[in-house]
C-alpha cells in the first residue's frame, strides 16, 4: 500500500496582500516562487503543520483560515494542499529554504514566476483578496 504524503502551503494574507516566497533549494526549484509551507509530520493536521512551517521558515505566527479547494500533484507520492492564513504576529524573514519574500497586491500576483503546481491556488487566493 502506498501512502500519499501531504505538503501544506499557506496563502498568507496581510493588509490586502499575499505573501510570496522565492525558493533557494533544491536546485531544480531554486528561483521559483511558492506559497510557503512544507510536509506534514506524523500525527499533525494540515493546519498544525502550516503553523509550524510558517514559524520555522519565516519566523511568523499565522492562523490558518480556510482550505482552498483542490489538491495538486507534486513529485511522486506527494500532493499539495493550500490554506489561506492570516498573519498574526511578526515580520516574515527568509530563515530557511527561501532567499526573497514579497507581499503582492492581487493585481500583481502575476509578477513572479510561481511553481506551476501553486498557480491554481494563487489565482484563487488573489480572487479572494480582490473580493475583500
Ligand atoms: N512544494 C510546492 N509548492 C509549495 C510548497 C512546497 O510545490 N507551495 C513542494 C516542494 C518540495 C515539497 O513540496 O518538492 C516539499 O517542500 P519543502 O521542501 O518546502 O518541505
Amino acid at each position: 500500500m502506498t501512502t500519499v504524503r501531504v505538503v501544506v502551503a499557506g496563502a498568507v494574507f496581510h493588509e490586502g496582500r499575499l505573501l510570496a516566497a522565492r525558493r533557494s533549494a533544491p536546485p531544480e526549484l531554486a528561483g521559483r516562487w511558492e506559497l510557503p509551507g512544507g510536509k506534514l509530520e506524523p500525527g499533525e493536521s494540515a493546519p498544525e503543520a502550516l503553523v509550524r512551517e510558517l514559524r520555522e521558515e519565516l519566523g511568523i505566527e499565522a492562523e490558518p483560515v480556510d482550505r482552498i479547494a483542490g489538491e495538486w500533484p507534486l513529485k511522486p507520492g506527494y500532493v499539495l494542499q493550500v490554506w489561506t492564513a492570516r498573519l498574526l504576529e511578526g515580520e516574515p524573514r527568509p530563515l530557511e529554504d527561501h532567499d526573497e519574500l514579497r507581499w503582492l497586491a492581487p493585481e500583481n500576483v502575476g509578477e513572479v514566476d510561481w511553481l506551476e503546481q501553486d498557480r491554481p491556488a494563487v489565482a484563487e487566493a488573489a480572487a479572494r483578496l480582490r473580493a475583500g
